[in-house]
């Protein structure tokens, strides 16, 4: 019964993969042959062999970004937002296809795959728009006949590295706005999921033939190990480093990047807090928790992953999580009643439970966490999402762990959960529940939340693209996606233009000659 069970799941896995196959355009001569393993973490089966990249190829690549970009930046913005809009119109229709293929190669489940693809046109929609509107300031000059005004330029090629969590989303946050803002992009998407890098490459194509008269060169996939991002990092062709991924490697990235006097766009680690204060609507607090701690695993880094608790609502708010964890649909992401889809691998799996280890070890009470290996497809890494009571905010609740586990603590007076709130190395997100307006405004204030998403009556994940996504502290600093965040794709230019017959100096400063 059960191997029934198992053989029905792979051929799901495996009609699933066959179907967006072809609606993406991955040829044969795309996705075998090569030397990459690729396996579904719904069942660890192979999906595909896929060709890497040499990191001796990375020179010939970056030259031809370098050439790209040549002609890209004086192509009119909005003639180049042209292509972002044929890139949205591409998405549309390749959403489903694109979204299954999340699925099937991140483990996220099918709205979560198709929310990520739907993230991506929207992002094209903001870009496009913003294709007209690369603003720059005219500035009152000191000098008479003089006008002072601020220019934005395109940089030069864009290196973005991306994770496996959003395969596709952060490649468009980053390509989207750089494309129009004048910038070739060469993409080194995780080695977990190069099958939806390939795919968004096809789909990119297809708007590129619609396009007509862009320059070759104008966006690279790379695909392997972490040479090709060093060759990225190092290269001083390559003026923006986006780097998504952990701390870990933002630390081994950002000094190579300084030391060229590159740009580096950083989004690391996240270890995202909840407040719930008295005045808190419970209800709403347990469905923003339940989706924000448990949604993709909890491998987002947006991902809730400390609740801060008042001491009056602890049990009562820790008794309902567990009961809505215990009924949780576990199992294969392409099953459309699972909200819980698997870990991406089996290292995933040990991270968990050494975790759960070191939080009984420093005192923790531990709910669910186990493995869960009935109902669920042989070969994926499924487990119960955790709920663990801690007596304090010890070290492996400051440290960021990639699997879904809530750790739950209780605070007396507003301060001190501001300062439990704050007092980790990561700084994405963060929220508060309260109907109190004083906590609420506080919350938001200097004084408040020092992440770069602070929000109030709403989970920490799931940010919209139209704000600026990133963090502070560890997380790295960088901004992507909405408001100005464009800026970190184009360098800027002060012009004074003298129209006078004069030659005035600046600071009152006389040298006559
Ligand atoms: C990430 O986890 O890498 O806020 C990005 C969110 C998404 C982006 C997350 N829009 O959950």
């Amino acid at each position: 019964m059960n191997r029934m069970a198992d053989r029905m799941q792979s051929e799901t896995v495996a009609e699933a993969w066959a179907a967006c196959r072809t609606a993406l355009d991955l040829t044969d001569e795309a996705v075998s042959g090569g030397s990459l393993a690729v396996r579904s973490p719904v069942d660890g089966s192979e999906l595909a062999r896929v060709r890497q990249t040499h990191a001796g190829a990375m020179g010939g690549v970056i030259e031809s970004a370098q050439r790209a970009f040549l002609d890209w930046r004086s192509v009119p913005a909005p003639r180049r937002g042209e292509l972002v809009r044929l890139l949205g119109e591409e998405l549309r229709a390749a959403k489903e296809p694109l979204g299954t293929l999340v699925s099937l190669e991140a483990g996220k489940i099918r709205t979560e795959g198709l929310g990520e693809v739907q993230e991506m046109i929207d992002i094209c929609d903001f870009a496009v728009g913003l294709s007209r509107q690369l603003y720059g300031l005219t500035i009152a000059s000191e000098r008479p006949g003089h006008r002072m005004m601020e220019s934005w330029h395109p940089i030069g090629p864009v290196g973005v590295i991306t994770a496996f969590n959003f395969p596709v989303a952060v490649w468009s946050w980053n390509a989207a706005i750089a494309l129009v803002c004048g910038d070739p992009v060469i993409w080194k998407p995780s080695e977990k999921t190069p099958l939806t890098a390939l795919a968004c490459e096809a789909i990119l194509k297809r708007a590129l033939a619609r396009f007509g008269d862009a320059p070759e060169g104008l966006h690279h996939v790379v695909i392997g190990g972490a040479e090709l991002g060093e060759a990225l990092v190092q290269s001083p062709q390559v003026p923006v480093i986006s780097a998504t991924g952990s701390t870990r490697m933002g630390r081994a990235v950002a000094p190579q990047v300084a030391a060229r006097f590159g740009r580096s766009i950083l989004e690391l680690g996240g270890n995202n807090a909840m407040i719930v204060a008295p005045s808190a609507d419970l209800d709403m607090a347990v469905r923003a928790i339940v989706f924000s701690a448990v949604g993709t695993a909890g491998q987002r880094c947006t991902s809730l992953r400390r609740l801060i608790v008042h001491e009056t609502l602890k049990e009562e708010l820790t008794r309902k999580l567990v009961a809505a964890y215990a009924s949780l649909p576990i199992g294969s992401p392409l099953d459309p009643a699972t909200l819980v889809g698997p870990l991406i691998d089996e290292a995933a799996a040990q991270a968990m439970s050494d975790a759960l280890a070191a939080a009984r070890a420093e005192g923790g009470v531990v709910h669910g966490g186990e493995r869960v290996r009935e109902g669920v497809p042989a070969g994926g890494a499924y487990v119960a999402p955790a709920i663990v009571e801690m007596p304090a905010q010890s070290a492996i609740v400051r440290a960021e762990t990639f699997a879904p586990i809530l750790y739950v603590m209780e605070y007396e007076a507003f301060d001190e959960a501001i300062a439990m709130q704050n007092g980790v190395p990561q700084g994405l997100s963060s929220c508060i529940f309260t109907r109190d307006m004083r906590e609420a405004e506080a919350f938001v204030s200097a004084a408040g939340s020092d992440c770069g998403i602070a929000n109030v009556n709403i989970g920490p994940s799931g940010a919209e693209i139209g704000g600026a996504f990133g963090g502070e502290k560890e997380t790295g600093g960088g901004r992507e996606s909405g408001s100005d965040a464009w800026k970190a794709y184009m360098r800027r230019q002060t012009n004074t233009v003298n129209y006078s017959a004069e030659l005035p100096l600046a600071q009152g400063v006389s040298f006559e000659i």
